[in-house]
């Protein structure tokens, strides 16, 4: 992972020179590079593999999917948002920079994503990934993240924030579902897509990765409440305090580690048609979601 991660952040600092206006650069690249795991990327290149792709075919769209999630961590970071002054270990962008830097900067890195991925000079030049596979895989990424998708889990979340009231199970689902497992969903969708991947291998995948982005985010309610802020790069403690509701409030820090174990086995589950070695590094970034520290 750590390997994969060090190709995408050479290929994320690439696409995203110190050009003018040199302000909007800078904070594009400061919440970019500025650390982050990068398991969208990863997961992304991932499942290219498994579909018969390799690294190259996969990186527009591994570089896309990173982009959007920063885009997503900037704003989520806004007054008007969660109002949040640290991310991955350092003052969020708005705080780095000022907020109408911080919303074009996610702006840019939006259309930039969009522009990486459908742009023919971004992929290999042996003609490996066709057209009708990018477009594919543009429209797959606009439905994950737009209304339908992360956007509309972000509305659910701030509509249920200030209640005053824990929310039902079923709606908690639903904002985790499109908060956050929808961009990991297109994550892997993509790189399954560009490598090559038929309609029914694409729809396992989809569940693998629908699987591990409530994983993920069950993992992210718990770390909240076990880890500190310095082990986690940013506010713990933030969701007890708020009205927030999240799994440990519902379920209890015990059942919710259950239902992160039957998640997990749930994804491994999704793999289980493909061969063995093709999917190892799925397999192993869903243990790696599971029991991040992080
Ligand atoms: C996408 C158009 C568009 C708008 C954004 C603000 C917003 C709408 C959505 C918020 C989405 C959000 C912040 C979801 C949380 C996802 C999550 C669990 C983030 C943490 O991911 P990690 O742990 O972070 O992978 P690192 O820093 O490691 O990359």
């Amino acid at each position: 992972m750590l390997q994969k991660a060090a190709i995408v952040n050479r290929a994320l600092d690439e696409a995203v020179p110190l050009d003018r206006p040199e302000r909007i650069h800078e904070a594009m690249r400061y919440s970019l590079l500025g650390g982050g795991k990068r398991v969208r990327p990863v997961l992304c290149l991932a499942a290219c593999e498994v579909a018969g792709g390799w690294d190259a075919c996969a990186m527009p769209a591994a570089v896309a999917v990173e982009m959007i999630h920063t885009m997503s961590l900037i704003h989520d970071d806004l007054p008007c948002m969660d109002d949040d002054d640290l991310r991955r270990g350092r003052p969020s962008c708005h705080r780095a920079f000022d907020e109408p830097t911080a919303v074009l900067a996610g702006d840019a890195l939006l259309a930039l994503a969009f522009g990486r991925l459908a742009d023919p000079a971004s992929y290999p030049a042996d003609g490996s990934v066709p057209p009708d596979r990018v477009v594919r895989a543009v429209g797959e990424l606009s439905r994950c993240v737009g209304a339908e998708g992360l956007v509309a889990g972000q509305v659910a979340d701030l509509e249920a924030t200030g209640l005053g009231n824990p929310v039902s199970l079923d709606k908690l689902e639903f904002i985790h579902l499109h908060k956050t497992a929808a961009l990991l969903e297109a994550s892997v969708v993509l790189g399954a897509i560009v490598g090559g991947a038929s309609d029914d291998q694409i729809e396992r995948l989809r569940k693998y990765a629908r699987c591990i982005g409530l994983l993920f985010q069950v993992v992210d309610d718990i770390l909240d409440v076990t880890k500190s802020s310095e082990e986690l790069g940013k506010t713990a403690g933030k969701d007890l305090a708020s009205d927030k509701t999240t799994y440990p409030k519902l379920l209890g820090l015990e059942k919710s580690r259950e239902f992160a174990e039957g998640l997990l086995k749930d994804s491994k589950e999704q793999l289980s048609g493909f061969d063995p070695i093709k999917t190892a590094p799925l397999l192993h970034l869903a243990n790696y979601i599971a029991y991040r520290q992080k």
